[in-house]
């Protein structure tokens, strides 16, 4: 049997899958043992990938809608259709009449990396709304305003860590996420083989958290007072110790005094974890040879989001971890800009504009998901009218889907780019569908910038394009030639443009391997068959290891760029040039905590889980995947159930702030006390959709308890965790 290399798109792991091949379907899929970073590695959803790729419930061909009903047509029609409605639009009600939708698996396709930034430009509308603020938005706010770049993420180096702590993840069910880790199972278990510890603070004692030395089952959302009283401790103790990095560090003595209240006694009632067991914590990670601090949704998507991700990144610091071998240090993608000399930078700002309705500022140019609906619906300059929605599901991933459903049905003209008619895209008037993965290439411009290891693989498509299909990256250079009153050009002149423009600028910049040379020169070097290629051909010879597209492709199995390297003081672009500890934004939000001190904790609060054979809202398709414990129950602990009068398997009520929804009950000591747990994407059960087999098993839509006015103020992220409910059986 043939067979063909494929990077996995499915989760941020990035996993190596040897591909068999029969004619043109995948007829199976197994971990490529010579892959550089994941060696073989892959989890129930990559070994799916033929199922997933072969849907039957895929679309096929564009669709538009003609008198309130979807049908096929042909890519001419359908970009036609957007040229002849978005322009005249933008013409008569401003350039924010037209809202863009960027939803997760942006960050899964060649296309997401490379076409969002160039339509936003075209476009030029603030009405940018994206999956980030349900998810990791904090982080890129703290990181932001700490190290002066979104992007620079902290990545616990997991194969040479002594001590990880892991606050609100559940790497063994998500695979990981801002942390990509091919086998993150097999790293946990390796860390502790070399006698490393591993602590994970949940409310639920996870998969992850019975691999543990320790489990802390804290109270959902408290996580930040849990840190800032590890800190305090620290502080208390003289257990602080920059290392090397100290010279680059300022804001040192500002922290202490903002956390000076936060004593471990002060926290204890509220995170319901014990002040002995907070000054262990402290201890330990101070004490570690190197230790590495690693925080993901459940520090996240909580009130306090983005004060728990910098509290992360302030233990690093403090403790002598960050940008050390073991600790937490900052990748290297081949694909990044090549560094340039160290020095202060711009600085991150934020809330440079703010949303029209309720005022939420912006955050890297996004406004909160949350908000999308009352954009839609509120009259008055800058109304959202026409949206254009990629790789996204917000009426299942955002909170109160059924008011946004009702808002994108008010819309004036609605874009899907997605291979599924679901609860979102049936609101289009037109759909694009991308091809199934095997028939496109794949390159992880994003996670490569989170790797615990430094490493480069490009996977040219599998098979080739069927007939009748389009490239997703064709779909992206044409959608935006229509907006932008270009309808009917060659989709290679947005490749070229971006082409031209990069390289004016490389060819002025010092640092740039392109400096000074002559740019169209430089860009008649290119090779690549696509437009997508030969950008990627450029970024690849503009980037640190000055690797060419034909160098990559010599290497299937990828290249290996070693481990993680230090990179302070040079990847540092705040305005002072060095980390800034204490930013004002983040210390104008302190009172804000410390009130929570006082706060009476909810009697029973809501927390989501994830599961292996799941993915966000849109795997549910796949029968192999939807089966057995994958399943949308509400967890309570036995306790809890007993003094609610709940029974193993009935359906309870479950009510909140945003609405009612039932579930089945399922009893389980793995939730602590005054915690139930709901998993995500679910409630596959409104008309218009075309999921059969999700259709069958519909399960409920946790957000619909939320109303979207619960947010982390600094970045704008839905609270998804941590939010009361009232449970009640259902009779
Ligand atoms: N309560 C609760 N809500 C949550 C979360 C939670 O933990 N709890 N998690 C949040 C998180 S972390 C995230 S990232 C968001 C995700 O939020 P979304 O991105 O809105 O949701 P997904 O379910 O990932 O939807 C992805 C969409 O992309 C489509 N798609 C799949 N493959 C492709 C492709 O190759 N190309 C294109 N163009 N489209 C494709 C799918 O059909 C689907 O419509 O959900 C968030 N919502
Ligand atoms: N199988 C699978 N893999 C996935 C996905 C998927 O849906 N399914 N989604 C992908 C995406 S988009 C993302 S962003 C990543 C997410 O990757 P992870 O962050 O690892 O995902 P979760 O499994 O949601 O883990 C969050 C954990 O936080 C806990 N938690 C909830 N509230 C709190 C709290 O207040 N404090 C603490 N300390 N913990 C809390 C939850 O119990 C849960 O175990 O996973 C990715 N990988
Ligand atoms: S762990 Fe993630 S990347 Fe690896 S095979 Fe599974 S879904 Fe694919
Ligand atoms: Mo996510």
């Amino acid at each position: 049997m043939p067979t063909a290399l494929r990077i996995c798109p499915l989760c941020e792991a990035t996993c190596g899958l040897t591909l068999t091949l029969d004619g043109n379907r995948v007829t199976g899929a197994r971990g490529d043992r010579e892959d550089v970073f994941s060696r073989g590695f892959i989890c129930p959803k990559g070994a799916s990938f033929g199922e997933l790729d072969a849907d039957p419930d895929r679309l096929r061909a564009p669709l538009v809608r003609t008198d309130g009903t979807l049908r096929e047509t042909t890519w001419e029609e359908a970009f036609g259709l957007i040229a002849r409605r978005v322009p005249p639009l933008v013409e008569r009600c401003g350039a924010n009449a037209v809202g863009v939708v960027l939803g997760n698996p942006n960050v899964h396709t060649m296309a997401g990396g490379l076409y969002p930034p160039v339509l936003l430009g075209a476009l030029r509308t603030r009405n940018v709304f994206t999956a980030s603020t349900l998810d990791q938005m904090p982080k890129h706010v703290s990181t932001g305003l700490m190290f002066g770049d979104p992007y620079a993420v902290p990545v616990p180096d997991l194969d040479r860590t002594a001590h990880l702590l892991v606050i609100g993840a559940n790497p063994l069910d998500s695979n990981g996420s801002l942390c990509t880790a091919p086998d993150f199972p097999g790293k946990l278990k390796a860390l502790r083989e070399r006698g490393g510890t591993l602590t994970v603070v949940d409310p639920r004692r996870t998969r992850t958290a019975r691999l543990a030395d320790r489990h802390v089952a804290i109270r959902p959302g408290t996580d930040a007072l849990l840190l800032a009283a590890l800190t305090h401790v620290l502080y208390e103790e003289g257990l602080t110790g920059l290392g090397p990095q100290a010279a680059h560090v300022e804001g040192v003595a500002e922290v202490q005094a903002a956390v000076e209240e936060f004593t471990p006694e002060a926290v204890a009632a509220a995170c319901d974890v014990d002040a002995g067991t907070i000054r262990t914590l402290a201890r330990e990670l101070a004490a570690a040879p190197a230790a590495a601090v690693y925080g993901r949704i459940g520090g996240s998507t909580v009130a306090y989001g983005t004060l728990t991700n910098w509290l992360v990144d302030v233990l690093n610091v403090l403790t002598g971890n960050l940008d050390r071998p073991g600790g937490a240090l900052f990748p290297l993608s081949a694909t990044a800009p090549a560094p340039r000399p160290a020095g202060p930078g711009k600085g991150f700002a934020l809330g440079r504009w703010a949303s029209r309705v309720s005022g939420h500022p912006e955050a890297k140019g996004e406004l909160p998901m949350a908000a999308l609906a009352e954009e839609i619906e509120t009259p008055g300059d800058g109304r959202v009218r026409a949206l254009i929605s990629i790789a996204a599901n917000p009426v299942l991933s955002a909170p109160d889907g059924d008011r946004l459903d009702r808002a994108l049905g008010e819309l004036d003209f609605m874009v899907s780019v997605d291979p599924y008619l679901n609860e979102t895209s049936r609101h289009a008037d037109v759909v694009l569908p991308p091809p199934p993965p095997a028939q496109s290439a794949h390159f992880d411009f994003a996670f490569n910038g989170f790797a615990v290891r430094d490493q480069v693989r490009y996977s040219p498509a599998a098979l080739p394009l069927e007939t009748g299909r389009m490239d997703e990256c064709e779909i992206h250079a044409r959608l935006i030639l229509a907006v932008s009153g270009m309808h009917g050009a060659d989709p290679g002149a947005v490749d070229d443009m971006v082409v031209e423009r990069t390289l004016a600028k490389a060819v002025t910049e010092p640092h740039s391997p392109a400096y000074g040379q002559d740019p169209e020169e430089y860009a008649a070097r290119l090779t690549g068959r696509t437009g997508a290629e030969r950008r990627l051909d450029l970024m690849l010879r503009l980037g640190p290891y000055r690797l060419t597209l034909d160098r990559l492709r010599e290497e299937p199995h990828g290249i290996d760029l070693g481990p993680l390297k230090p990179r302070i003081p040079q990847l540092l672009k705040t305005r002072s040039g060095r980390v800034e500890l204490l930013p004002a934004p983040i210390a104008a939000d302190l009172p804000r905590l410390r009130a929570a001190l006082r706060e009476r904790p909810a009697e029973l609060v809501l927390v989501g889980r994830r599961h292996l054979r799941s993915n966000n809202s849109w795997m549910h398709n796949i029968r192999t995947l939807n089966r057995g414990s994958n399943t949308c129950t509400l967890q309570v602990h036995p306790d809890d159930a007993a003094r609610l009068g709940l029974a193993d398997g009935a359906p309870a009520r479950v009510q909140a702030d945003g609405g009612e929804i039932q579930a089945p009950v399922e009893i389980t000591d793995t939730v602590r006390r005054g915690v139930v747990s709901l998993p995500h994407g679910w409630g596959h059960d409104r008309p218009g959709t075309r999921m059969s087999v999700a259709a069958e098993r519909p399960g409920v839509n946790v957000n619909q308890l939320l109303d979207g006015t619960r947010l982390d103020p600094l970045s704008g992220t839905a609270v998804l965790n941590g939010f009361p409910v009232h449970v009640s059986p259902l009779r």
